[in-house]
């Protein structure tokens, strides 16, 4: 059985008291972007390459400007005074910590967190730019980011993306707009209900290509729709009838993700 870390229960609390207080925020939450950032620092491994990326030192390209991190300081400043009162703890733990604590809150399962993360200043180690998913791309370039260089299996990869339940695309941010389920701050399985029942076409503007339904409310990126073919087809229809079944894969699937590039060895409880 897990058991939370007692040490940390004072700055999940912290945590949950930020999201409960400040609701000012977008769609009511900074939930969604809180869970983004633990993806983001975490979402540059690569598995085997000399800077391996991950959370330790995927962290750089978050204070280093990758383009694919933008808005994401907002959620580095929001989280700024709960790292000045809890100063023993370092920024992976407390980002990744943050993106846990925001799905259980929003509603979704409990992520087994665990401490220990060391945060890597050396800045020789930042990642390069570009390793993150880019959403306009397809279904083998999903392949490629999840499952060659993270290490994901088929079903971790639809699992992960279901994330997307979570937030908005924001135009001055990624040039992409729009939600993907009607309430974007409530976690459940919605995303897969939407991406199959919803009859999508092609959202006629300016910006980068994206999908729209029929009311022109909810969007999907182009990498959201390559969900829709196999081998990630299969899972999208398992989770979008069995949200049971999502929530234990995802809980497992991003217990993974903010694991990766942790030498767990070198953990320091
Ligand atoms: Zn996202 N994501 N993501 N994602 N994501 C956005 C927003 C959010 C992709 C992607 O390009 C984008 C995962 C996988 C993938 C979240 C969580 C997770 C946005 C909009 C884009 C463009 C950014 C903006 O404009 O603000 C791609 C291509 C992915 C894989 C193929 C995984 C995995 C996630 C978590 C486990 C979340 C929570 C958001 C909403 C952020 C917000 O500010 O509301």
């Amino acid at each position: 059985m897990y058991k939370f870390p007692e040490k940390y229960i004072p700055v999940k609390k912290d945590i949950i008291h930020f999201l409960e207080t400040n609701t000012d925020y977008e769609d009511g939450s900074y939930g969604p972007l809180f869970v983004r950032l633990a993806w983001h620092a975490s979402g540059t491994f690569v598995n085997g390459h000399v800077i391996p990326g991950g959370i330790c030192t995927g962290l750089l390209s978050i204070a280093n400007n990758d383009p694919a991190n933008a808005g994401l300081h907002i959620a580095v400043e929001k989280l700024k005074p709960i790292y000045e009162k809890h100063n023993w703890i370092t920024h992976s733990d407390l980002y990744t910590l943050a993106g846990a604590v925001a799905v259980e809150k929003l509603g979704g399962p409990v992520i087994p967190w665990k401490p220990g993360r060391t945060d890597i200043k050396d800045k020789n180690l930042c990642p390069a730019h570009g390793r993150l998913p880019d959403a306009s791309q397809g279904s083998q370039h999903v392949k490629e980011v999840f499952c060659e260089a993270m290490r994901f299996s088929t079903q971790e990869t639809v699992a992960l993306v279901g994330c997307h339940v979570l937030g908005r695309c924001h135009t001055d941010r990624s040039g992409f707009e729009g939600k993907w389920v009607h309430n974007p701050i409530r976690f459940s399985n919605q995303y897969f209900i939407q991406l199959t029942r919803q009859k999508w076409r092609k959202r006629k503007w300016d910006g980068p290509e994206q999908f729209e339904d029929e009311e022109g409310e909810l969007m999907m990126l182009p990498t959201d729709m390559a969900m829709l073919e196999e081998p990630w087809r299969k899972w999208v229809d398992i989770y979008a009838s069995d949200k049971e079944r999502f929530f234990k894969d995802f809980a497992s699937a991003f217990n993974k993700l903010i694991e990766l590039g942790l030498p767990r060895d070198q953990v320091r409880l």
